[in-house]
């Protein structure tokens, strides 16, 4: 028989951050996880996460309205529907609800734990099959103090637990940011390659006098200069620099990756299954940036186990991750909800072994953090 979706849990989950991270926008103590429990009928539990940074500050979801908008619009779309139809389901999900793609990745997350669950495969195996079994993930450094960045990061490198930095900067003066950055560089010299997410802060003039500087310290990788929306300013500062641009906020699906190719932009994109509306939609994106030379990065939304692990299965799919990924949320958080953590080891982490996730929920923690009144 045909086993059918037959409910949707949601549930905020509260979890401290072991130091404050500080990105332009905002200053994260504290990481809240939206995560999904999806019965079906034969029995099988699907579980997903759809997780944002800084309540709104990032983007136009906020962890309230990724559960609110799941218990009233999208959870109605699926329960009763058959569960192992990933295409139907995600066509009533994108065609009958806009945007909101944290909480549709959530439940795309979700289908295809399930998915995976009753066949006995891997997400990455539902995905098609996995290309790498251990992927490579760097560390940001966000403390806001330039020598406790340095500290990190050498402390990083000596447990070989990340070999690559990205540092948040755009919160100050773009002279003041240049010169923590150099610094970091200078420090670590040539035992680590150092890039810099600006998310959105600097106007153009600002970036081309700041990327130039940047360039010059030997930073590897300029993330986001300037605002989202701006794709001629970006293909511009792309044409302009050697030093290559990620797109992160600038493209979330293939729409949006293929506008930015025709723009002229050359460098690499950030992957996010919050931003593509789950593993599907950013494995499409990939598919987009490839054909028009564009380099692959494995972006997080700071997910933690469970999100984190829906991501490695779509990345694991790709033959060539130009950049690697930075999938290393679960690492900012000073607990979990999983039963098993993911391992990290030799500068990148290990792809959970299936059936689907190959994570699972420990129950005592999940009512731990839990939020109780929402
Ligand atoms: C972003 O914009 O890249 C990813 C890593 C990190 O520290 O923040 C996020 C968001
Ligand atoms: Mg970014």
């Amino acid at each position: 028989m045909t086993a059918r979706i037959e409910s949707i849990e949601t549930l905020l989950v509260d979890l401290p951050t072991i130091r404050p991270h500080k990105l332009s926008m905002t200053t994260m103590a504290c990481q809240t996880l939206v995560i999904v429990r999806m019965w079906h009928s034969d029995g099988i539990e699907g579980i997903g996460e759809g997780t944002t940074i800084g309540g709104l500050s990032y983007g136009p979801e906020s962890p309230e309205s990724i559960k609110r908008n799941i218990d009233c619009y999208l959870a109605p779309l699926l329960v009763g529907e058959p569960s192992s139809n990933l295409n139907a389901l995600r066509a009533r999900m994108h065609t009958q609800v806009r945007g909101n793609t944290i909480a549709k990745s959530a439940l795309e997350t979700a289908l295809l734990d399930a998915q995976g669950k009753r066949l006995g495969l891997s997400v990455a195996e539902l995905l098609g099959g996995a290309r790498h079994d251990h992927l490579p993930v760097l560390w940001t450094l966000a403390s806001g103090d330039t020598r406790k960045d340095i500290d990190e990061a050498f402390q990083r490198l000596d447990d070989r637990r990340h070999g690559d930095f990205k540092l948040k900067i755009g919160a100050n003066a773009v002279d003041d940011d240049v010169r923590h950055v150099a610094a970091i560089k200078a420090a670590l010299g040539d035992r680590a390659s150092v890039r810099v997410d600006v998310n959105q802060a600097w106007d153009e003039a600002t970036a081309v006098r700041g990327i130039a500087a940047l360039q010059d310290a030997g930073i590897a990788l300029i993330e986001q200069p300037i605002p989202a929306r701006e794709h001629a300013g970006l293909a511009r500062l792309a044409q302009r620099f050697v030093v290559p641009m990620l797109a992160d906020e600038a493209v979330a699906d293939a729409r949006d990756g293929f506008s930015l190719a025709a723009a002229g932009f050359s460098g690499a994109v950030a992957l996010k299954i919050a931003k593509a509306g789950g593993p599907r939609g950013a494995l499409e994106l990939a598919g987009v940036s490839r054909a028009a030379g564009i380099g692959l990065y494995g972006g997080t939304m700071l997910e933690g186990t469970i999100g984190t692990a829906a991501a490695l299965h779509a990345w694991a799919t790709l033959g060539e991750l130009t950049w690697g990924t930075e999938m290393f949320g679960p690492l900012l958080l000073t607990d979990d909800i999983v039963t098993e953590p993911l391992n990290y080891h030799e500068f990148g982490v290990d792809l959970p072994r299936g059936p689907g996730l190959g994570v699972a929920l420990d129950e005592d923690k999940l009512s731990f953090y839990r939020r109780k009144d929402g």
